[in-house]
């Protein structure tokens, strides 16, 4: 099942942050959609419950350099 979820991504002080965390958490399996808000520090994605969990979002961004956890 496709769910969507928000995320806070800290480290990103341009648009090219944002730019590679965007690329680096499309590029997951079973990743939809990925909108990521400079100003607001957060990002929203859309993916298969079913294929990847957040933790493995969550371990791309930081991978690219940057922070993440999930929103409650
Ligand atoms: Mo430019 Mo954003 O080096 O870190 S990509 S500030």
């Amino acid at each position: 099942m496709y769910v969507e979820k928000d995320f806070n991504v800290t480290g990103m002080t341009c648009a090219a942050c944002s730019a590679a965390v965007e690329r680096s958490v499309k590029k997951l399996p079973g990743v939809k959609s990925v909108t990521v808000n400079l100003l607001t520090n957060s990002m929203r994605v859309e993916y298969n419950d079913e294929t990847i969990f957040p933790e493995e979002i969550i371990k791309a961004v930081e991978d690219a350099g940057y922070g993440a956890s999930l929103k409650e």
